[in-house]
């Protein structure tokens, strides 16, 4: 009896301890499961303290691809390609960047329907999709305040009944005068106000200061709604522990995050694939429960793209091998879990 005694002993602290360190990993970051996608799984998301969750409340990590910018490679988001995504690649989540200025939604509002088309192809294959206002170039996203107010006002009256919409106001103020306090706050409490006239429960999610780098600034001073989220970025060859710091502080107050973009490359978007430093992020983003978004798809011949330089022209999908990128290869690898950890 004693012996068995000490054996259930050991074996309950066995599982008592699997089952903890097990907290997000019973692995279900699959596209989709028993024939079931990922919405029609997850359901409505919801943000319980600092994590993302299902609509039981179960904490959740979901990953995909972000496009490149609309108005450059729009032709990628179709409904080929984010089927393709989605039954390959294993991606649950798609993000549609709709850039501000370099040549986006300033010059022509048409670029809107490149979003259109993701968010229908998304809904239609049942998968998460990010609307994101790609605020760069203009650093101060109160800059456009009207513009944001009037686009979100559009989407979250023509999608806000979907469990599918993830909304991203905005992509990553800069600037040396751009501060939470003063720009970054204000700014969102209002889109927020606008997107939550109509939708009153799909996530939110802020830029932060410096290019989304500060999610533990914006930790400080928190937005009150409920569902809301902060964002970090990060560039694998530039970005490292320092960053990650950042999200910890920022968790440890209690603010969710959510890296809506991210590089294996330098910050610049190119400059050869930093293996090493990609898989320390991803195993902290496993660890923390942080759903994330790769930048990007496209076949421009930047390092952080998917696509080997000048493959699939006609944005069909139905890539081998031979048509991604070194950079492509390792991030189909990641988010079919095929890395070993
Ligand atoms: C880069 C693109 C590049 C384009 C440039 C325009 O990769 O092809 O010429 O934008 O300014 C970000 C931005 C994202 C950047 C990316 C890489 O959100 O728009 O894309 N990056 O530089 N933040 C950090 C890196």
């Amino acid at each position: 009896m004693k012996v068995f005694g000490k054996i259930a002993l050991v074996a309950g602290v066995a599982f008592l301890l699997a089952s903890c360190s097990n907290k997000y990993k019973d692995d279900t970051r699959l596209a989709i499961e028993d024939g079931r996608t990922v919405v029609e799984r997850y359901g409505q998301l919801q943000v319980i303290g600092t994590d993302l969750c299902n609509q039981d409340g179960k904490p959740v990590q979901i990953r995909g691809i972000s496009s490149h910018g609309l108005q450059w490679y729009g032709k990628y988001a179709n409904e080929d390609v984010i089927k393709w995504l989605r039954d390959d690649w294993n991606c649950q989540l798609w993000r549609a960047a709709m850039y501000i200025s370099e040549g986006g939604y300033l010059s022509s509002k048409a670029i809107k329907n490149r979003v259109i088309d993701s968010v229908d192809a998304c809904i239609k294959n049942g998968m998460y999709v990010m609307i994101d206002w790609h605020v760069l170039g203009t650093k101060d996203p109160m800059a456009h305040l009207d513009l944001a107010k009037e686009f979100f006002d559009e989407m979250s009256k023509k999608y806000g009944q979907y469990p599918n919409i993830i909304y991203e106001i905005c992509n990553e103020p800069n600037g040396d005068n751009v501060t939470w306090e003063n720009n970054i706050k204000p700014y969102a409490e209002e889109v927020i106000k606008t997107i939550r006239a109509n939708d009153p429960n799909n996530i939110i999610i802020v830029g932060t200061p410096i290019w989304s780098s500060q999610p533990q600034i914006a930790a400080k001073n928190q937005i009150k709604a409920k569902n809301i989220m902060y964002t970090v970025h990060f560039y694998a060859g530039t970005h490292g522990k320092e960053h990650r710091r950042n999200v910890k502080k920022a968790l440890k107050l209690g603010a969710p995050v959510f890296c809506t973009e991210w590089g294996t490359t330098m910050a610049s978007g190119d400059g050869g694939v930093f293996e090493k430093s990609t898989l320390e992020w991803m195993k902290f983003f496993e660890e923390n429960n942080i759903s994330w978004a790769n930048w990007a798809l496209n076949n421009k011949g930047e390092d952080s793209g998917i696509l080997a330089y000048g493959k699939d022209k006609e944005a069909k999908g139905g890539w081998t091998d031979k048509d991604l990128s070194p950079d492509g290869k390792l991030i189909r690898k990641i988010i079919r879990n095929e890395i070993e950890k």
